[in-house]
């Protein structure tokens, strides 16, 4: 473990800005008709401007929240900046849109939300974070022992905590081998059940349903139902998702929030991309 942290406290001073009236958990927890589209980039797998572009791209598209991070052992100067990249983008546009009467400033409004494999990967230029307790992890370091180490820095930074419960599954990827996960299969429909009740209990406002970055199989439908009974929880279902039917799936099962990453990094250019996100947020709109 690093004892002291590598990039500097320095907040931004843009959210109040460009939110002005919602907290970034305020702005999660919110009530949609529609089930809304995360865009996840991960800080090691392009520089800081393109992620930057990616990001903008996805917005443009109708993402909206950008998740910054991975399961890999990205070191935080790396995720901060392309937090910080991300960030100076959207300030940009947000004030090139307020120059403009024909152009919707609020779309610019997005938060950038860490979405750490561990204490390492933090920046004070992120809005937030997920704060996560891997909630099926047999090590303590999972549960809380990254956690406690994460905390002092985030305090310092003022990086708003966002009570989230993860839960891995079948076949969970790199994040369940990493993090030591009993994986939940398809058809553990009351295990997923008493997970959600176990995180609205612990006071969790999130619960965050796993299947691992590109898996072959997103997590059942099943179980995202099982999940959604919990009516207080706000649901993120993530990993393995490609496709526009893929993504109506998981939001006609209940998701609030659907994440996808692979299909960010797979694509050719910002054009494919583009394509890519725009069919996917129009599936989950329509459901
Ligand atoms: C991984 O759930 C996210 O943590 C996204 O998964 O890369 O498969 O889209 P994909």
């Amino acid at each position: 473990m690093r004892n002291g942290y590598a990039v500097p406290i320095e907040r931004r001073h843009g959210d109040d800005m460009r939110r002005p009236n919602l907290t970034t958990l305020e702005y999660v927890l919110s009530k949609k008709s529609h089930t809304r589209h995360i865009t996840l980039i991960d800080p090691a797998k392009q520089d800081a401007n393109t992620a930057a572009d990616r990001a903008m791209v996805a917005v443009e598209c109708g993402s909206s929240m950008i998740f910054v991070g991975g399961s890999t052992d990205t070191p935080d100067e790396v995720v901060h900046s392309t937090c910080k990249a991300i960030q100076e983008a959207f300030e940009l546009r947000a004030f090139a849109s307020s120059q403009d009467p024909e152009s919707d400033e609020s779309q610019w409004h997005i938060p950038v939300v860490l979405f750490p494999g561990g204490a390492h990967a933090l920046s004070p230029a992120a809005d937030a974070i997920t704060f996560m307790m891997l909630m099926n992890s047999k090590s303590r370091r999972f549960l809380v022992g990254e956690q406690i180490r994460g905390a002092p820095y985030l305090e310092k930074f003022g990086v708003e905590a966002l009570p989230t419960g993860y839960v891995v599954c079948a076949p969970g990827g790199r994040v369940g081998e990493v993090g030591d996960a009993e994986l939940i299969q398809p058809n553990d429909v009351e295990l997923t059940h008493a997970y959600a009740l176990t995180a609205r209990m612990f006071g969790f406002k999130i619960l965050y349903l796993e299947a691992g970055s590109g898996a072959e199989n997103q997590v059942s439908e099943e179980l995202i139902k099982s999940a959604r009974t919990v009516q207080e929880l706000t649901l993120v279902v993530g990993g393995g998702i490609r496709t526009p039917q893929q993504a109506s799936l998981a939001a006609q099962a209940g998701a609030d929030w659907i994440v996808t990453g692979t299909l960010t990094e797979d694509a050719a250019n910002l054009e494919e991309l583009r394509q890519r996100i725009r069919a996917i947020v129009s599936a989950i709109e329509m459901d």
